[in-house]
């Protein structure tokens, strides 16, 4: 009862007041929903806060796993540079998965294009 109670508070905790642990995606250097023609070398992003981040990937629009050379820190972090591969032109979907300060998963995702 009282441990049932102690997870309904922090739940209530979290959707009142969600900007003190949970962020997102502020700025990246390709913006969600982009078409591009140059493929950055990387592709830089920064969160609202510091996350601990899980894992990346890279899909194309029919799921084709492109593979990243990219190993997430440890350690929580606000920024992050994930080298991208040459990429043909076509649609993409760089998703994420963060642990945020409070420990709750929080995911996201990127779309962009390749143009010709
Ligand atoms: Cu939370």
């Amino acid at each position: 009862m009282f441990k049932a109670l102690l997870v309904s508070a922090g739940t209530v905790f979290c959707l009142t007041l969600p900007a003190l642990a949970h962020t997102t995606i502020s700025e990246s250097n390709i913006e969600s929903g982009a078409t591009i023609s140059e493929v950055p070398e990387s592709l830089s992003f920064a969160f609202g806060g510091k996350v601990g981040l899980a894992a990346v990937d890279l899909k194309t629009e029919d799921g084709a796993v492109i593979a990243l050379d990219y190993v997430a820190p440890k350690s929580m972090e606000k920024e992050f540079v994930v080298p991208l591969p040459e990429l043909e032109p076509a649609a993409y979907t760089f998703s994420w998965r963060a642990v945020s300060t409070d420990g709750h998963v929080m995911t996201g995702d990127i779309p962009f294009t390749v143009a010709d």
